[in-house]
C-alpha cells in the first residue's frame, strides 16, 4: 500500500464515512473527456461497493469512443435529475468550477457535498474540497486516494482510473506525467487495466468526418506573434459539412501547438448563434494559458485551458492574439521561456 496522497486521503476517508446511507450523484462536466468519465465511473463503483445507491449525472452524452468504460454503469443526463431522481448528495469531479457542469446542473445541486478535481484554478465550491493541482489527472487523486485508505478497485474501475490518468497526461507524456503516475498506472495495470483496450478504443477508432474536420482545421492554420503562437479556426456550419460532431474538436489543437517553435496553439470555433469558444495549449506552464483564458471569463490549467462566450464579436480573434502577445511581453520581461 503506497501513501500516494496523506492528507487528501484522510479527508476523503472522513467524506465517505460522512456518506453513508445517502443517495449520491456523482457529476462530472461538459463534453466530458477521459478523466471526467473515468473518474464517475471510478468513483461510482467503490461508493456502490459501499452499498451506497450512486448515479452519475452529465450535462452531455458519454462520447462513443468513452463508452467502453460505461457499460453496466447509471449515465443520468441533467433531464433526468430535475425531478425526485435528483434528491441525491451531490460530488463534482473533474469541474474546475461549479458551473463547468452547466448552469442547470448547478442550479439543482447548489450545495455540492464535495468536489474532486485538479484544476489550478478551482475555488473550492463544496462542503468537501478535495483539490490538487499538482495531480496530472482526477483519476489520478481517486487512485490513490483508493489505494492509500485500502479500497477495492475493480478491473473496471481500475480501466477507468488508467484510462483518465493516460488521457489528462498526453499518454504520459506530458510535463504533468509524474513518477506517482507511473507508480499508480502500474497498480492499477496490476488490478486489471489494459493499455491496450484503451489505446485502442481512443485512438483507433476515428470517425472519417473526425479526420475530415482536422483537414478542415489545419487548412485554417496561421502563425501569429512572430511563429510562436498558432491559431486555428472552425466556423459554423462546418460540422454538418464534413460530418462531424462536437466532441470531434478533441485533440486538434494540439496540432497548433506541435509545430517547431509554436508556444501557444488555439482553436477558435465560431457557431452559427455568434457565440465562441476557443481552446489554448501552451507549451510551458509559465506561459499560464489559464491566465488568457480568465480574460476572456475562461480558465483551466496552465498549459491547457479553455473559455465560451456567448457574444465573441468580429474581433475575437484579433483581441484573443493581442491577448497572446501581452502575455509574451509579460513572460519574456520576468526571463521565462
Ligand atoms: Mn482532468
Amino acid at each position: 500500500m503506497g501513501n500516494f496522497y496523506p492528507q487528501l486521503s484522510a479527508d476523503f476517508a472522513r467524506l465517505l464515512a460522512s456518506l453513508a446511507g445517502r443517495r449520491l450523484a456523482v457529476i462530472g462536466h461538459a463534453r466530458p473527456d477521459g478523466d471526467c468519465i473515468g473518474s464517475q465511473v471510478a468513483l461510482a463503483r467503490v461508493l456502490a461497493a459501499q452499498g451506497l445507491d450512486v448515479a452519475c449525472v452529465n450535462p452531455d452524452a458519454v462520447p462513443r469512443r468513452l463508452v467502453f468504460l460505461t457499460k453496466g454503469m447509471t449515465f443520468l443526463r441533467t433531464d433526468d435529475v430535475l425531478g425526485p431522481e435528483g434528491d441525491r448528495l451531490a460530488i463534482f469531479v473533474d469541474c474546475a468550477d461549479h458551473a463547468r457542469a452547466g448552469e442547470r446542473l448547478k442550479a439543482r445541486f447548489p450545495a455540492p457535498a464535495a468536489v474532486i478535481d485538479h484544476h489550478v484554478s478551482n475555488p473550492g465550491y463544496a462542503a468537501v474540497n478535495l483539490i490538487d493541482s499538482g495531480s496530472a489527472a482526477t483519476c489520478e487523486m481517486l487512485a490513490g486516494m483508493f489505494l492509500d485508505n485500502g479500497l477495492a478497485i475493480d478491473a473496471v474501475a481500475a480501466q477507468a482510473l488508467f484510462t483518465g490518468i493516460m488521457t489528462d497526461t498526453g499518454q504520459f507524456r506530458f510535463g504533468s506525467a509524474s513518477a506517482r503516475c507511473f507508480a499508480l498506472a502500474g497498480e492499477l495495470v496490476a488490478r486489471g487495466a489494459r493499455p491496450a483496450q484503451a489505446g485502442q478504443e481512443l485512438f483507433e477508432r476515428e470517425s472519417f468526418g473526425k479526420l475530415r474536420l482536422l483537414q478542415h482545421y489545419l487548412s485554417t492554420l496561421q502563425l501569429e506573434c512572430g511563429g510562436r503562437a498558432c491559431v486555428g479556426t472552425l466556423a459554423p456550419g462546418i460540422f454538418e459539412q464534413v460530418g462531424a460532431t462536437a466532441e470531434d474538436t478533441e485533440g486538434l489543437v494540439d496540432y497548433a501547438r506541435s509545430i517547431d517553435g509554436v508556444q501557444i496553439g488555439a482553436l477558435i470555433e465560431h457557431r452559427a448563434d455568434g457565440s465562441v469558444k476557443a481552446s489554448l495549449r501552451g507549451q510551458d506552464p509559465a506561459l499560464r494559458v489559464d491566465l488568457i483564458a480568465a480574460k476572456f471569463h475562461g480558465g483551466g490549467h496552465a498549459c491547457a485551458a479553455g473559455l465560451s462566450l456567448k457574444s465573441g464579436g468580429p474581433d475575437f480573434r484579433a483581441r484573443l492574439v493581442a491577448a497572446f502577445a501581452e502575455r509574451f511581453a509579460a513572460v519574456d520581461a520576468v526571463g521565462h521561456t
